[in-house]
């Protein structure tokens, strides 16, 4: 069956998205905002009319555009919506010259630290050092306009991470650009160009990385000692982070040529905590239900977890039996079909349920079921390819791209 699929996959041909299919940006309410003052000039051209942004109306600008800098970023921006970030809603962001998105404080800082960071919530669609003193501009807008969001959603609608989430109805979403962007120090021979959407409902949250078709050609500036990082990184008790298998190596500036959406150039991420159906909550008190991941690939393998209030620690390294079944309330039928229908065994660490997960056998919603003792839990999950993708290589180098998980030890042994 695998082998079938793979030669439907290799017939496919790329779409590359050139720059008409990013999102708007530069448009006619741009103002300028000064990264050495902090103060925003609505002519677009830094003169008297200096104001700090709190006393900028929507009416006045739409967008601002960042004064020529190196390591700069913009204000502490308020957004006019909440933006859940895993375990956090944040009201307030950071779009940071550098090619980071930061949440809490901005990132002047020029060389990529490697995620996972256990005190950042960045955001990097390609964390290098970007220097426009000499060529380029980087634009920030926020949007509620119902047509950029449906444009938004079609994006995010085309990505295997959106399974499940059809009904998925964008309100708010931020759209940051960097526009034809030079490297340190004030290079102007080779240039960047992409775009990073943040884009939520309030309840779910999804990034979009969008690079230009052929416009991804620098990695790192004169100071660097590595290429840039692409990702993002929730810090904290809950770490979450996701990087681009190239990271850090030259290979990064192919970006622009692979894909988890079908588009080449165009990633979608998503970013929220995934609710699941629970139960009786007792014990891990103040931990999110989730489910992780929430869309397994149908040929990935590996592990899930069931995290939350309802494994206490007090039953941290008990054996519990995980049963996957598919939406018809089925086992699971596996390749072969034997080893995958029967219950597996798996273990609480702390106030994770963890079951080693069969090879599924179809796409789309199932269940699992983790039996306690006489406690059943169950979460709902998505299986899904691991890419749209029509090269095999490529599939394969989406699927290294992994979630942190505090696991310590866990039984892979069949009951
Ligand atoms: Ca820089
Ligand atoms: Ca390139």
């Amino acid at each position: 069956m695998i082998g079938v699929v793979v030669v439907l996959l290799l017939t496919h041909s790329v779409s590359s998205i050139p720059i008409s299919d990013f999102l708007p940006f530069n448009g006619p309410k741009v103002c300028l905002f000064d990264t050495v003052t902090m103060l925003v000039h609505k002519s677009n051209v830094i003169g008297s009319d200096g104001v700090s942004i709190y006393e900028v109306t929507r009416r006045d600008c739409e967008e601002f555009r960042l004064t020529p800098n190196n390591d700069g970023s913009s204000p502490n921006f308020s957004i006019g919506f909440t933006f859940p970030f895993f375990a956090r809603r944040f009201r307030n962001l950071y779009v940071n010259t550098n090619g980071v998105i930061s949440f809490i404080e901005p990132v002047p800082q020029f060389s990529p630290d490697p995620f996972p960071l256990s005190d950042r919530y960045l955001i990097s669609p390609y964390w290098a050092d970007v220097d426009i003193r000499g060529i380029g501009e980087v634009f920030f807008k926020e949007s509620t306009d119902p047509s950029l969001l449906a444009q938004a959603n079609d994006i995010i609608q085309s990505a295997t991470v959106a399974r499940g989430l059809s009904r998925f109805n964008p309100r708010w979403m931020l759209i940051a650009t960097w526009d034809n962007v030079g490297y340190f120090s004030t290079h102007t021979d080779m240039t960047n160009t992409f775009q990073a959407l943040l884009v939520t409902d309030g309840r779910h949250s999804f990034v979009v990385f969008n690079y230009l078709d052929d416009g991804i050609s620098w990695t790192r500036g004169d100071a660097s000692q590595v290429d840039a990082q692409v990702g993002f990184n929730f810090g904290g008790d809950l770490l979450r982070f996701n990087v681009f298998n190239t990271s850090r190596t030259a290979a990064i500036a192919d970006i622009e040529e692979m894909s988890n959406t079908g588009s080449s150039g165009q990633y979608v991420y998503r970013v929220d905590n995934a609710v699941i159906r629970s139960i009786t909550i007792t014990g891990c008190d103040e931990l999110p239900i989730l489910v992780d991941p929430d869309t397994p690939s149908i040929i990935n393998g590996g592990v899930m977890t069931l995290t939350g209030p309802s494994f206490n620690t007090t039953s941290s390294h008990e054996k519990i039996t995980c049963v996957f079944t598919d939406d018809d309330g089925d086992v699971t039928e596996g390749i072969p079909r034997q080893l995958f229908t029967r219950p597996i065994q798996g273990i609480i660490v702390y106030c994770k349920a963890i079951c080693p997960m069969p090879l599924f056998r179809k796409l789309g919603p199932h269940n699992l079921t983790v039996m306690l003792n006489d406690t059943k839990f169950v979460g709902q999950f998505e299986v899904g390819w691991p890419c749209a993708l029509e090269f095999l290589h490529i599939c394969a180098v989406l699927m290294q791209m992994t979630y942190k998980m505090h696991v310590s030890s866990y039984s892979t042994h069949a009951e």
